[in-house]
């Protein structure tokens, strides 16, 4: 590879490596000799993000705000945000002769990253997070693009969905009846938070789109450091934040797990991520947005269902899949946590509510 030759990387490249498990891009740990900085490059998947351009000039428009607010803060610019590596000729990214795009950012060394928030503890820490991550945004004035039409919207998700079924293109749908009146059932009620909104009285915020713990780097004490991953950063409701996490930090099982008796929403780490986001969120908050936190749970974890059982009607496009039932054993088991959370909803909201009081 002599991608690195096209990077503003100080020092000499020792070696570069594959790393992590990624299933979106290709993701590359750049060593460099002696003391000089690590970095990781990536290669951007084209075929989801269509406009890498406009998603990096988000990435910059966000870490530049975020650092200007941690250097007044008395913090660490290099260590508690993203920073990107600019190419030789100073571009976000470097567009190779296949067509590819490539960017890079800077190594944050002696952290540790986490695969499942096993204690409400850490759950507590990711919740701090991905609010402190939201609160120094808030005031962020600069628009950014929508770099994923539809992402998070709930009326984009039933138009698809209504045109995949109207299609049913791998004649699937005989199969999935029962599924197909999970959807149906609570569809009305998933719009109106959507509706909310797009009415003005949820407001619009910088949102992560992918909080789940692995994408928080934390410190060696085991305090948060850096939300990373920074590719889905776009304008929407700060509930799909809040929302996604809960959906991956709770879940007893796997988001694809074969049995769903394993998959059930662990209060525990619910109350231990919401204490945590709420202690940095609260200062920037509505009323509305709380008063949603704890339903939008249950719209993420509703949206997550329908997205993998479309995908599974769809003949298995988006997702990547080990086998042809992947995305039904996917819709299942993420049935099964929407519907502990259903169970449990009196308890999350009351949970929110008495959070919410206690910081007041
Ligand atoms: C995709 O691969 P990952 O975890 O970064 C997806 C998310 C889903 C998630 C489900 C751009 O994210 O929205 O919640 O899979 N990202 C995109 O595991 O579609
Ligand atoms: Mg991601």
């Amino acid at each position: 590879m002599t991608i690195e030759k096209h990077f503003a990387f100080d020092g000499p490249v020792k070696e570069i490596r594959p790393l992590g498990e990624g299933l979106i891009n290709d993701t590359f740990f750049v060593e460099t000799v002696g003391d000089n900085p690590d970095y990781i490059l990536q290669k951007k998947n084209k075929n989801i993000f269509k406009d890498i351009p406009a998603m990096m000039d988000n990435i910059h428009k966000v870490t530049t705000h975020l650092k200007e607010k941690i250097i007044r803060q008395g913090g660490d610019p290099l260590r508690e945000a993203l920073t990107i590596t600019p190419t030789t000729d100073n571009k976000l990214y470097y567009l190779d002769e296949d067509g590819e795009y490539w960017a890079a950012c800077l190594f944050i060394d002696n952290t540790i990253a986490y695969e499942y928030a096993d204690s409400p503890e850490l759950a507590a820490q990711g919740g701090r997070g991905i609010g402190k991550f939201q609160a120094l945004l808030a005031d962020m004035k600069e628009p950014l693009a929508d770099i994923l039409p539809g992402f998070h919207n709930m009326k984009f998700r039933f138009q698809q969905w209504n045109e995949i079924l109207m299609k049913d293109p791998a004649g699937r749908k005989k199969k999935v009846l029962k599924e197909i009146e999970w959807i149906e059932s609570r569809r009305d009620e998933m719009l109106a938070l959507w509706n909310k909104f797009e009415s003005g009285e949820l407001p619009v915020r910088v949102t992560h789109n992918d909080t789940k713990i692995s994408n928080i780097l934390f410190d060696k004490q085991g305090n948060v450091l850096c939300v990373i991953d920074l590719d889905t950063v776009l304008s929407s409701m700060c509930l799909n934040d809040y929302g996604d996490a809960i959906r991956s930090y709770t879940n007893a099982g796997k988001e694809d797990d074969e049995n769903p008796d394993n998959v059930y929403i662990k209060m525990d780490i619910f109350e231990g991520y919401t204490a945590g986001y709420l202690s940095e969120a609260i200062t920037f908050l509505t009323p509305a947005e709380t008063e949603n936190l704890a339903f939008s749970a249950k719209y993420i974890t509703f949206e997550q269902v329908l997205r993998f059982l479309m995908d599974y009607i769809d003949g298995d496009n988006y997702y990547k899949v080990k086998n042809n039932t992947h995305n039904l054993v996917r819709t299942h088991a993420q049935y099964k946590l929407l519907q502990s959370m259903e169970e449990n909803y009196g308890k999350m909201c009351e949970t929110v509510n008495r959070l919410v009081s206690n910081l007041k």
